[in-house]
């Protein structure tokens, strides 16, 4: 009885509370969610640098964990979103697949937003310059880092003291400024695909080119909003929409993109002055003394920043005698490919997970040392996969180059007439101009009303749902080769491999009736007619190696100059670095062109003051002349492995 009434009670209690109950909010004003089930803990700070600005951080740290080395990945890209790929339990699930190893090897990971982005407090300046003549602040990445690993150290009682950061592309970036003065607790340093300069061969230019079909979008998504803003296109094909516009500079001001301070400064600086020569990372960090060892870990398919890894070994390597500090992979990957599986690219397959295998047999031994004293795993100075015949090869001297004095086995690959390609020279005669026009060069009309497109159209933006954009450096090249205004070159059929390891150089004797062109070589290996069991592979011309060269600063990048119309002058284009043995039944084959659009912006043809903003008036069809005579002979020097 006495609990019958009891329960009256409540339940009348219920009843009169329930109205006023269902009046507030279900939604509590802290939800504490139950994590017993979790394998690790998640903690979020607000960590203080020296000017007192605070920096989003969060740090994942495995249950149980005793003693355990840290990883720490600075963004630009949220890192709210890097530590909740899925709402799982497993710490496996919530980070990045570029962690995997590190993760089942118990790592404590820590991500952080740069200052000015996302959760972060502070001023955002696109890739901060060091502090110096770029920057007249008290604070830079590589001071960020430094006050963040001396919170870290004393912060994460589970930690063993010990801190490696690692990070792709604009992470990579935070990596490599990272090493700048280290804290004592940096221990190694693992940069993907960093970018190193943006002017020479990374995001923003290449060889003074601009890459405004990556970049405007990429700045308006970065500046326009402390988060991420989203550019919009409004056509299906970006070709259309950049020929539209006109010019990069006339797009820029379509969008607002005034208001950007990164926009301004690339508009103000298209030639490589001091603004780009004093943040270049390579030269940056070759005045620094090694303190931290790094694996810079670089794609031979990189499409966003296939120059900066490579010249940054090139730049530390010789401080580096022994091999004891500085070592370079390069995978067959595109930009994110090591940082994900790289089985294959687009139609092209590699051998097994080449990516998984390295960050599980290569990187992983090489953190564990540094960060765990495990033994030392005799890691490769350079490990470069060769693409073609699909394996993985490691060199002590890297690259093989032409660059100061050919290595005794490169080889000149010589544009000929008749759209052949060969190992013998075009003879020299006495007087070339009694030799036929067409003994002598070959020409196409290039019309920037008309510019060869960079992969077969429609161009989708780079962030469409649908875009393929990571792939294209490995397209086939048939698109192109059957337009009149690309030059084709090709070799027989090999009756023997042929295989080449470090920098191919392209030496194009070349003129044009117009004061200023853009110069695009790509070497590529072009399949049998028929390929068993890759049907899709039948006669695909896959690039190899490819890059542009605006030709106003073929004297100096820092000063450009009028081309004189018409007069054969000697255009030197270094490719991206290859390992690749042509096989037996394929072809070696040279193109060359003068637009690769729209991702990077048409020459005018005209020299103007700057390119951006060249008028629709200075834009003018000029008909491009490559030379093969025995005085002037076009070539594509090979680094061969005899
Ligand atoms: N390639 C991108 C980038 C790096 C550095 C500056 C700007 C852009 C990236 O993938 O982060």
């Amino acid at each position: 009885m006495r609990n019958l009434r009891r329960l009256m009670c409540v339940v009348a209690v219920a009843v009169a509370c329930g109205s006023t109950l269902r009046a507030q909010s279900d939604v509590p004003e802290k939800f504490v969610p139950k994590t017993d089930t979790y394998d690790y803990v998640r903690r979020e700070e607000m960590v203080a640098m020296r000017d007192g600005v605070k920096l989003k951080t969060f740090i994942l740290v495995p249950k149980g964990a005793k003693g355990a080395p840290m990883l720490l990945d600075r963004t630009p890209y949220n890192a709210s979103n890097r530590v909740a790929r899925a709402e799982s339990p497993h710490m496996a699930m919530v980070t990045s697949q570029m962690l995997d190893s590190a993760v089942a090897s118990g790592y404590i990971v820590v991500y952080q937003d740069v200052r000015g982005k996302y959760g972060s407090e502070g001023d955002y300046v696109m890739t901060r310059p060091l502090i110096g003549p770029l920057n007249h602040t008290k604070t830079d990445h590589a001071t960020d880092t430094y006050d963040t690993i001396d919170w870290l150290v004393k912060h994460v009682p589970e930690s063993n003291g010990r801190v490696g950061t690692i990070g792709g592309s604009y992470e990579g970036y935070t990596v490599v400024m990272s090493v700048v003065h280290p804290h004592p607790a940096l221990k190694v340093a693992v940069p993907f695909s960093p970018m190193v300069d943006g002017w020479m061969g990374d995001d923003w230019f290449h060889n003074g080119a601009f890459r405004q079909d990556a970049t405007l979008d990429y700045i308006y998504g970065q500046e326009a909003a402390r988060g991420r803003s989203s550019w919009w296109s409004g056509t299906r094909d970006t070709y259309d929409e950049y020929l539209r516009a006109g010019s990069a500079g006339a797009m820029a001001e379509s969008r607002g993109l005034g208001q950007l301070g990164f926009w301004r400064a690339l508009a103000e600086h298209p030639a490589y002055d001091a603004f780009w020569q004093d943040q270049a990372v390579d030269k940056l960090l070759a005045k620094e003394p090694l303190k931290v060892p790094m694996m810079i870990v670089s794609g031979l398919f990189d499409q966003e920043d296939i120059y900066g890894g490579p010249a940054l070994y090139r730049a530390l390597a010789p401080k580096d005698p022994k091999g004891e500090y500085i070592h370079l992979v390069m995978g067959p990957w595109n930009h994110g490919g090591g940082r994900s599986t790289g089985r294959s690219i687009g139609d092209i397959q590699f051998e097994g997970a080449t990516a998984t295998w390295f960050r599980r047999n290569v990187m992983q031994p090489f953190l564990d040392h540094y960060l765990k004293d495990a033994p030392d795993p005799n890691t490769p100075r350079v490990l470069v996969y060769e693409t073609g015949a699909d394996k993985w090869q490691r060199f002590d001297a890297w690259p093989r180059s032409c660059e100061k004095g050919c290595p005794e086995s490169s080889r000149k690959l010589y544009l000929l007439a008749g759209g052949k390609l060969g190992f013998d020279a075009p003879a020299a005669g006495a007087n070339p101009s009694a030799k036929a026009a067409n003994e002598r060069y070959d020409e196409y009309v290039s019309d920037p009303a008309k510019p060869v497109p960079y992969r077969e159209r429609p161009t989708l933006g780079g962030y469409d749902a649908d875009s393929t954009w990571g792939q294209w450096l490995a397209d086939d090249q048939r698109f192109a080769s059957s337009r009149p205004d690309v030059l084709v070159y090709e070799t027989e059929r090999l009756a023997a491999p042929l295989r080449v390891a470090g920098q191919p150089i392209a030496r194009l004797f070349a003129s044009t009736s117009g004061s200023d062109a853009d110069w695009v070589v790509k070497l590529i290996d072009v399949w049998p007619d028929e390929t068993p069991y890759q049907p899709k592979m039948g006669g695909y011309q896959q690039m190899i190696a490819a890059d542009i060269l605006r030709g106003r600063y073929r004297m100096d990048p820092a000063n450009p100059a009028a081309l004189k119309p018409n007069e054969a002058q000697l255009f030197e284009l270094p490719l991206p670095q290859v390992n690749h043995t042509f096989l037996p039944g394929h072809r070696i084959m040279v193109q060359v062109q003068s637009t690769w659009f729209p991702l990077y912006d048409r020459n005018p043809q005209t020299f103007v003051p700057n390119i951006m903003f060249a008028k629709p008036g200075d834009f003018v069809k000029a008909t491009q002349r490559v030379w093969h005579t025995g005085q002037q002979a076009s070539a594509v020097e090979l680094p061969v492995v005899p």
